[in-house]
This record gives C-alpha cells, sequence and structure tokens, in this order.
C-alpha cells in the first residue's frame, strides 16, 4: 500500500465514511452542496474554488462569479471546513512594492498550495488587457496581502496547478493550454521554473482520450498533487462532448516522482460524473470540477473540494491508497 508523504495530520477534517453497498472510490457528502447560490451579496455562485488548512481553521480562495457574471477572486475563513464566512470583497492584488495591480477582466478555478514557508495561489487570469486567459500567480505569508507576481505563460493557458514541493531544485507547475473561447481539446503539460518568474522546459504529460470518449474532449489538472511514496497522485478532470454539450467529470493520474511528465498509471473510467440535481442543474449543467482537496496523512482520507453544475461548491471523498491502487489496477496505459 502506498503512503502519504509530506503531508499533515488533519484529524477534524471533513469526512464521511463510505456508504454501505457503495462500489466506487469516491462518494459524496450526504450534506452537499456545501456552498449554495448568491453566497454573499456581490457574488451569485461559489465553485471551483481552493481550500487549505491554516492556522487552527481553514482557509479557502473561491472563485465568486458575481451578478454581472465575470469571476473575482475572494478570501474565505471556516472552523470546519465545511461551513464558510467569505469577505464581500474580491481580493485586491499588489505589486511586490505594495502597490495595488491593475484589476483583471477576471480571475477564475483559483488553486493554493504552500511550498516550504510560502503559500502560492494560481488561477486563470486575464492577460493584461487582451480578454485572453494565462495562468496568474500570487504569493501570501499571512492570507492578507496577496503579490501578484508575473503571469506564468503566454495566451491561452488554463489550469495552472503547482506541485507543493521544488522537484530537482525547481518549482514545477501542471497546465492546460487552450484557446480563448470554450475550448474544444485540451491536454494536460508540465513546465519548471527555476523563481516562480520564467516557465520553460514544458513538457507533454498526457492527451486526451487515451482512456475512452469519456474523456476524448479534453483533459486539465484539477487540484494540487498528492506526494505518495512511489508516485504523485494527480485528480483532473475529463471532458465528453455529447449530444447536448460539455460534460466534465473526474479521474485519477499517477506520476513520476522525479519526472512528473512521465504517466506511471491512468484511470480508464470517470470515479465521479454529475449525476445529483446539482451537478447536472445549474448555470452550466453537468460539470463536476475539482479544484482542491484535504487530506490527513495518518489515515489517507481525502476530501475533494469540486465546482457542480459552475453554481455550487460540493465535497467528495475517498481514501488516497485506495485510489492509488485503483489507478494501478485500472490504467488505461
Ligand atoms: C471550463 C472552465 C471552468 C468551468 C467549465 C465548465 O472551461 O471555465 O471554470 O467550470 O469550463 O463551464
Amino acid at each position: 500500500m502506498s503512503k502519504v508523504v509530506n503531508g499533515v495530520s488533519l484529524p477534524d477534517m471533513p469526512w464521511e465514511e463510505k456508504p454501505a453497498g457503495c462500489t466506487k472510490q469516491l462518494w459524496r457528502y450526504s450534506a452537499n452542496p456545501i456552498i449554495d447560490w448568491n453566497p454573499i451579496p456581490d457574488g451569485a455562485r461559489a465553485f471551483n474554488s481552493a481550500v487549505v488548512p491554516y492556522g487552527d481553521g481553514y482557509v479557502g480562495v473561491f472563485r465568486i462569479d458575481h451578478h454581472n457574471a465575470m469571476p473575482q477572486l475572494h478570501f474565505g475563513t471556516s472552523a470546519n471546513a465545511v461551513d464558510w464566512d467569505i469577505n464581500n470583497d474580491a481580493i485586491q492584488f499588489v505589486d511586490e512594492d505594495g502597490n495595488p495591480m491593475p484589476r483583471s477582466a477576471y480571475y477564475y478555478d483559483p488553486r493554493v498550495v504552500k511550498i516550504e514557508d510560502t503559500y502560492y495561489v494560481t488561477w486563470c487570469n486575464e492577460f493584461a488587457g487582451t480578454m485572453s486567459p494565462t495562468i496568474g500567480i500570487a504569493k501570501t505569508d499571512d492570507f492578507k496581502t496577496f503579490v501578484q507576481l508575473e503571469n506564468a505563460y503566454l495566451p491561452f493557458n488554463r489550469n495552472g496547478v503547482l506541485f507543493p514541493r521544488k522537484i530537482n531544485g525547481e518549482f514545477v507547475m501542471l497546465n492546460r493550454p487552450s484557446d480563448d473561447g470554450h475550448t474544444p481539446f485540451g491536454d494536460m503539460y508540465v513546465s519548471r521554473s527555476p523563481d516562480m518568474t520564467f516557465w520553460g522546459k514544458h513538457r507533454l504529460v498526457m492527451k486526451s482520450g487515451v482512456g475512452g470518449w469519456w474523456e476524448g474532449t479534453k483533459i486539465g489538472p484539477g487540484p494540487v498533487p498528492i506526494e505518495m511514496d512511489d508516485c504523485w497522485l494527480v485528480i483532473y478532470h475529463a471532458v465528453i462532448n455529447n449530444c447536448n454539450g460539455f460534460v466534465y467529470s473526474m479521474s485519477t493520474v499517477l506520476l513520476d516522482l522525479d519526472d512528473p511528465s512521465k504517466v506511471l498509471a491512468r484511470g480508464n473510467q470517470a470515479l465521479l460524473s454529475p449525476e445529483k440535481d446539482y451537478e447536472t442543474t445549474g448555470f452550466v449543467p453537468n460539470v463536476t470540477f475539482p479544484c482542491a482537496t484535504l487530506c490527513d496523512a495518518d489515515t489517507g482520507r481525502l476530501a475533494i473540494y469540486y465546482g457542480a453544475a459552475d453554481t455550487y461548491t460540493a465535497l467528495a471523498f475517498g481514501k488516497v491508497q485506495d485510489l492509488v491502487e485503483w489507478t494501478k489496477a485500472n490504467s488505461s496505459v
């Protein structure tokens, strides 16, 4: 059995045991969704958001779509990682000298990761004044001041997901090059940086469709990879295009610890697909989009935070050891 490496103990994280009769590796929280429509006065929907343990509780960077449909990032806190208190004001990023950064037209799908003693936020950011997506990066030590760094890439790119530690002395980021529309394609790449500013050594990790039609349109990285003793466990989103449009599911892939461009095993089917009302009905129907996890290193309990129907925030549970075993036993490669 694989073990979690470099993890933290989270004995009080949200958790429910697998329901009797459940044959799947992931199961939903019985009180889903945890965030409903209109979570704050200025926001219509909170979804595709990031949470991390911090201090005595948890903090989050939330994607909040405002009533004009434009997404912003809002900071939130929680004692139990289920009930969230989200600021009505969007995060105002500053430059290295503390001056407010010009606002982007949109900020969405954030991830948050702690690397050494600094927290980094990555998100899909407007490339200055072009309405074209790239990956924005900011750092914070206290979740009060968020210092925005250079965008990582030229347009177009969505989904920048940092590994939780340097690999061979470099920062490493999974990402998904795209177009500036709803992107009818998408493969997963990995890029490296010595300093969080200059990104290069780009490598393909995996292409869509290898496992079958369920992931035939596009794939992209989800939450921050989880370090196991024999692999990186990565949850990814996988998109099918059917008569009704795109459907977003999730599955798992295991990457090589020293060279995460190498796929060790990759799930051959979806582990969670839209099926509940809050996943199939909302602002964008049929979306389950994972952006964050909490993992208790002692037990391997995993809570996945996913956006449901671009409207709600929901939780699913699993065990990391079981997900690694399942991926190895049900691999498409
Ligand atoms: C993707 C991203 C996600 C969104 C999904 C479904 O391209 O924009 O934020 O959840 O589409 O609308």
